[in-house]
């Protein structure tokens, strides 16, 4: 249960200066064993980075409760306005499930798994995302700022600029955007890129993202490109007829890597209770030698498989035993109603029974694998206990974990073994870059990781701190929304109260699916 007060009904006819619109709100609608319903706040990133500007602000923030077939009225919520878009539960499956899930994840994720395209889910995927749309345009004000989150709303952008052309709006894509041969496959590509067009400023995590998306509209569209802008023409009937159909607006698509509340992590790292839980976690793992880590939402895109398979190899090939080396694997529930995931779990159990059956002994196992999400202090006691972070994704549009782990180290010790597939790659160059696909490589990767002197550590631990903890996500944000005030000089925002951002301290997802960001 909550412990916030009681949220209090404002009525639809507020206007408000900035408005956020994301699959998922920042509080979720819950009903208790007991039947009895509370919001639950579910600060992310996203939030922690959102919130002050939005208090500062005067916010609004629209998207779903996270439960099919209710409807609520908008209401106060900790000094941000809430705003819930309903969904039916035919249109979870088809717009979130369907649409989502199924067709852009894989697709965006370079087809990792093979995307699923119907015309049903597309229909969905319209009708919500014009229901979410029009839900922002009742809510801002003449004038205002909008930004839109993630892929699950990529044509809000579009439908806001029709019935509100003097917002300002932004978007930012939290996954990669793939090349121009993957995404020609969409059926709807030509719809999916002119709904994000209608944005001022396209947030991508990485430059090769911005690169893909402008290579897109270039080729699909027709579009003149200049990087960073894009220039969209706009119908102009008050032009003479010669100079019809010769004015643009100018787009501006660029990178804007997201990243996490460094200094609230760091803060839970140096508490002397999650320090003490961090030296009770190796000692019930049998003080192995050296703990691995790996933590992820269970999903295809993140690798999971790659690095058991490297480490079951290091341990059938004698180079590693279970005395020296335990990979512990928080895989948190995710997307449990797709098929591809339920499947995924499936192999994923099956090869940690299979390693632990043949090399775990009584007093040591080799793999202590976890289906549970964890209250973030849990998580923050694993990272200070882990010799050697896992990040293996396969495709991912930055990896916060990466960034968490580097942010708990206040030590300057521990190893980031980092994809360099995952977005993070492109700031955090003192990891050890893998490529996850090249077993061999991996292997041999952890076993330098396992190796390298304190010194070495040190050194490289240092640089990934300073990169961090001098680029977290309130820096993020207002990089992003001074890139929108600059589109419209005139549509300053309040700067927020700094050192306001420090979020409360979450508790595990139950589901952690997209809940990182609270974007999704
Ligand atoms: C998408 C993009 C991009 C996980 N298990 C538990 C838990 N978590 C937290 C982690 C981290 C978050 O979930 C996962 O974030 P990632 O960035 O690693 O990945 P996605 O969920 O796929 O997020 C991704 C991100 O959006 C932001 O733009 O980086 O590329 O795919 O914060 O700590 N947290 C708790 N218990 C768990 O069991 N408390």
């Amino acid at each position: 249960m909550n412990d916030r007060p009681a949220p209090t009904d404002t009525t639809t006819a507020e206007k408000y200066a900035f408005v956020v619109v994301s699959n998922r709100l920042p509080v979720d609608y819950k009903v208790g064993s007991d039947g009895d319903p509370s919001w639950e706040h579910s600060p992310g990133g996203l939030v922690t980075a959102l919130e002050p500007v939005m208090r500062a602000n005067d916010g609004a923030w629209v998207g779903w409760a996270g439960q099919a077939d209710l409807e609520f009225a908008p209401f106060e919520n900790d000094g941000i306005t809430v705003v819930p878009v309903p969904l039916s539960d035919e249109e979870v499956e088809r717009y979130y499930e369907g649409f989502s899930n199924d067709t852009l994840w894989p697709l965006y994720h370079d087809v990792i798994a093979t995307p699923s395209y119907h015309r049903l889910w597309w229909e969905a995927y319209v009708r919500v995302n014009q229901r979410f749309a029009d839900r922002a345009a009742e809510v801002a004000e003449q004038g205002g700022v909008v930004w839109v989150q993630d892929y699950q709303m990529q044509l809000v952008p579009k439908m806001l600029r029709d019935a509100r052309p003097d917002l300002t709006i932004g978007f930012f894509n939290h996954i990669p955007f793939p090349s121009l041969n993957i995404f020609s496959q969409l059926p709807w590509r030509e719809q999916i890129l002119e709904g994000l067009l209608g944005a001022d400023v396209i947030g991508f995590q990485r430059a090769d993202d911005a690169s893909n998306f402008s290579r897109s509209v270039r080729h699909l569209l027709g579009h003149a490109t200049s990087r960073p802008y894009i220039e969209v023409p706009v119908d102009d009937e008050d032009a003479p007829v010669s100079r019809r159909g010769k004015k643009v607006r100018r787009v501006l698509a660029k990178q804007f890597p997201i990243s996490i509340d460094a200094a609230a992590y760091e803060e839970l790292a140096k508490r002397p209770d999650i320090q003490a839980r961090a030296k009770e976690i190796r000692e019930g793992l049998g003080n192995p030698k050296t703990v691995m880590l790996g933590v992820d939402r269970l999903d295809y895109t993140k690798g999971i498989r790659h690095r058991m398979k490297a480490f079951g190899e290091l341990l059938a090939d004698g180079r590693l035993s279970v005395e020296d080396a335990t990979l512990v694997q928080v895989a948190s529930p995710s997307r449990e109603r797709v098929e591809t995931y339920k499947t995924l779990r499936d192999e994923i159990e099956l090869t940690v029974g299979r390693i632990n059956g043949d090399y775990a002994t009584m007093s040591h196992t080799a793999i202590s694998y976890h289906h549970h999400g964890y209250p973030r202090e849990e998580m923050v006691a694993l990272y200070l206990a882990a010799d050697i972070m896992l990040v293996t994704a396969l495709r991912d549009g930055m990896n916060l974990v990466a960034k968490e782990y580097v942010a708990v180290r206040f030590d300057n010790d521990g190893i980031l073994i980092l994809s360099e597939f995952a977005g993070a790659a492109d700031e955090l160059r003192s990891s050890l870059l893998v490529n996850p696909h090249d077993i061999g490589g991996l292997k041999n990767t952890i076993m330098r990781a396992i190796e390298m002197p304190r010194r070495d550590r040190s050194t490289r631990m240092r640089a990934l701190r300073r990169r961090v903890l001098d680029n977290d996500v309130a820096k993020w944000s207002a990089d992003f929304l001074a890139a929108l005030e600059n589109v419209r000089p005139g549509h300053q925002l309040a700067a927020p109260v700094r050192g306001a951002t420090i979020a409360p301290v979450s508790h595990g997802p139950a589901d952690s699916d997209d809940r990182s960001q609270g974007a999704a």
